[in-house]
């Protein structure tokens, strides 16, 4: 499949949320231009394979009149109650030629039974349906969402469930392979998979991926993003990842659709490790995915095919080192013969080996395709990529895994010949495809931020490019502000960026930044520990945390130096792996006084866990001078709190 689309589409698309309570009206549901032809339209031209819907987030809504529940489109204003979304979905899906797949949460805020026995009846009654009423299903996906508290039919109390024994994996699968006998099943709560999740949400899965896990056993981070080279179980990455920061809708991210550089990125980290890619289209109130997403996705469909139009090794000679039993149906040549069903192999007991491809003349070239014949497994452990560059061997590149198909990116070469050196693999190596492509440059949005003393710092990614920028929220061009150095900002700011590269006249995408008050004359209270600064200084890379001795609540006091009209906060949390603290519960207290607090906000972090992005609160206008941000919760269920950024949202 390679590559598939998610859609994100419930009660959340008209609350803001990202994940709904569970008590949300159904009345809300009503999208009035609702057209799954346009997301079927969108994923087949941006080279899609299939779609898997939201048929039931965590809040227990139903796109499809279930049954089993009220609380389904069938109470919903949407076609007066006779709309079925999944319906709709599997007729584009038909009509496009592309594959339907089913996202079905197991937590259900909702449901009353939800935590007693009697769901799991629920819960295989709705897959019952959905997997016998809407045609071939090629992917089920059971998010490993479990938050704890919910509604639940009006008990509104935290339900703690066992993930990996409540749900009775065993039996639902067997139930979900007799109905569908050729279907994938995504878990990452259970018994294993046929797919795995790789540890994050941000598009990538590690650089040395394999396809292998134990069948048994916990799996640790480590495991889902790098895989386990002596598996003993089949279950490859899928890297899921949003077209947006957020998988629901929410009108604010408007302008941070991922740019087409950004999502090239995910391909390489992604498709180009070993993993499938399912990139998320949020869908709007009205039902429709947005322009803007539209425009990424077929613009970055388009750059793919431009990066791998044309393979610089047809017509080609091939060499090897090494050849099985020198016969021929496993030369060389046919590494680049473009035909999926025939490889290149050794003798065995070879684990070194070599293949060589002569260009006949100097040829430039910047991308490197390989792909092992995956139905004898994944072997190879590492290989190194060399270039004759006048007459001189270099190494370009080199890289570990291989697997379904790995892509290297290296800056364009020159050369007459390349020579692939496998040097390490499991057993003789299978090499059933191998691309050599001069993919055209894309020059990314460089980076702008902000530091306490409203400094304002533009960092293009490649050196060789200039910066132009606007303070007035213009789109820049290369008649706007150069950027020669660091500019001094008072009061808020929006800055918008591009770079540009005088050679090629290419522009990158627009960064867009809008900064409130400089933080200069803030000052974190009782904490003498200088590092905390890093809260402060406008890089989201650095991290503080408060001290460990400390048990939650945690509080986070800051003085703004004077009075401010606050109508909101933004927290940020630690980017980091282990350990990062991420405040899921939260209270924002203020105060003039820093004596007298006021309680102006409380509430959750949605997937801030999976997702840690800017997690932006507003609350009704009010002066103050202090501020208390107190967490309540982390994510890993003890009292490390750390944060990279916090800041405030001015009236
Ligand atoms: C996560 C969920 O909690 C998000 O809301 C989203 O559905 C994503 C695909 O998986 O774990």
């Amino acid at each position: 499949m390679e590559y598939y689309a998610f859609v994100h589409f419930s009660l959340n698309t008209y609350t803001d949320q990202s994940w709904g309570f569970g008590n949300e009206d159904v009345k809300l549901f009503n999208p009035e231009k609702a057209d799954c032809r346009q997301w079927a339209r969108i994923c087949k031209e941006a080279g899609m394979k299939g779609i898997i819907i939201t048929a039931k987030h965590h809040c227990g809504f139903c796109l499809w009149p279930s049954k089993y529940t009220e609380y389904s489109v069938k109470n919903a204003p949407w076609k007066n109650g006779k709309g079925d979304m999944v319906r709709q979905m599997a007729d584009a899906c038909k009509e496009y030629g592309l594959k339907l797949g089913i996202y079905l949460s197991p937590w259900d805020r909702n449901s009353p039974v939800y935590g007693k026995p009697e769901y799991i009846t629920y819960f295989r009654n709705q897959l019952t349906e959905l997997l016998t009423n809407y045609g071939p299903i090629f992917e089920v996906w059971f998010d490993g969402g479990n938050g704890g508290d919910g509604y639940y039919g009006g008990a509104n109390e935290t339900r703690k469930i066992d993930r990996t024994t409540y749900y009775d994996w065993k039996n639902t699968y067997a139930l979900i392979r007799k109905l569908q006998p050729n279907i994938v099943i995504w878990n990452d709560g259970g018994d294993r998979g046929d797919l795995r999740w790789v540890g994050t949400e941000a598009g990538f899965v590690g650089e040395t991926n394999w396809s292998l896990l134990n069948a048994t056993g916990e799996v640790t981070w480590n495991m889902l993003h790098y895989g386990l080279e002596n598996g003993n179980s089949w279950v490859p990455a899928e890297v899921n990842t949003s077209i947006r920061p957020e998988w629901f809708y929410h009108p604010g991210e408007d302008a941070k659709v991922k740019t087409v550089p950004k999502l090239m990125d995910t391909y390489y980290n992604s498709i180009g490790r070993n993993g499938t890619l399912l990139l998320n289209f949020p869908i709007m109130p009205n039902g429709l995915i947005h322009p803007t997403d539209e425009k990424a996705a077929l613009e970055f469909g388009k750059s793919v095919r431009e990066a791998f139009a044309v393979n610089l090794l047809e017509k080609k000679e091939a060499t090897a080192s090494n050849v099985r039993g020198n016969a021929k149906e496993f030369g060389a040549s046919k590494a680049i013969d473009s035909d999926k069903d025939t490889y290149w192999a050794t003798d065995d007991n070879v684990s070194k080996a070599s293949l060589t491809i002569d260009f006949g003349k100097p040829t430039t070239f910047n991308r490197f395709l390989v792909q092992e014949y995956i139905r004898l497994g994944q072997r190879v452990k590492a290989f190194t990529l060399e270039a004759l560059v006048d007459g001189n061997w270099k190494e370009v590149s080199k890289a570990t895994t291989i697997g379904y198909k790995r892509i290297l990116r290296f800056p364009g070469v020159k050369a007459t010949q390349l020579r692939f050196n496998i040097t390490d693999s499991k057993s003789c190596p299978v090499i059933s495809n191998i691309g050599i492509y001069n993919a055209p440059q894309i020059l990314e949005a460089p980076s702008i931020v902000r530091n306490q003393s409203g400094e304002v710092i533009i960092t293009p990614v490649d050196a060789e490019s200039v910066v132009y920028y606007t303070l007035d929220s213009s789109v820049p061009t290369t008649k706007s502000i150069k950027y020669t150095a660091s500019f001094q900002t008072e009061g808020k700011v929006e800055v918008s960026a591009i770079a540009y590269e005088s050679a090629s006249g290419k522009s990158s995408p627009v960064c867009h930044e809008k900064f409130d008050l400089p933080r200069k004359d803030w000052k974190i209270i009782g904490i003498n520990d200088e590092k905390a600064k890093a809260i402060l200084d406008g890089n989201p890379a650095t991290a503080w945390h408060q001290a460990k001795n400390l048990k939650i609540p945690v509080d986070l006091i800051i003085d703004l130096g004077k009075e401010q009209n606050l109508e909101g906060f933004r927290y940020f949390p630690d980017q980091g792996i282990w350990g990062p603290g991420i405040i899921t519960n939260y209270q924002f207290y203020i105060s003039v006084n820093n004596i007298n607090w006021k309680l102006v906000s409380e509430g959750e972090f949605s997937n801030i866990k999976n997702n840690p992005l800017w997690q932006n609160r507003k609350f009704a206008p009010e002066k103050a001078r202090y501020f208390k941000f107190r967490a309540l919760k982390n994510t890993e269920g003890n009292d490390n709190i750390g944060y990279a950024e916090v800041d405030i949202i001015t009236n």
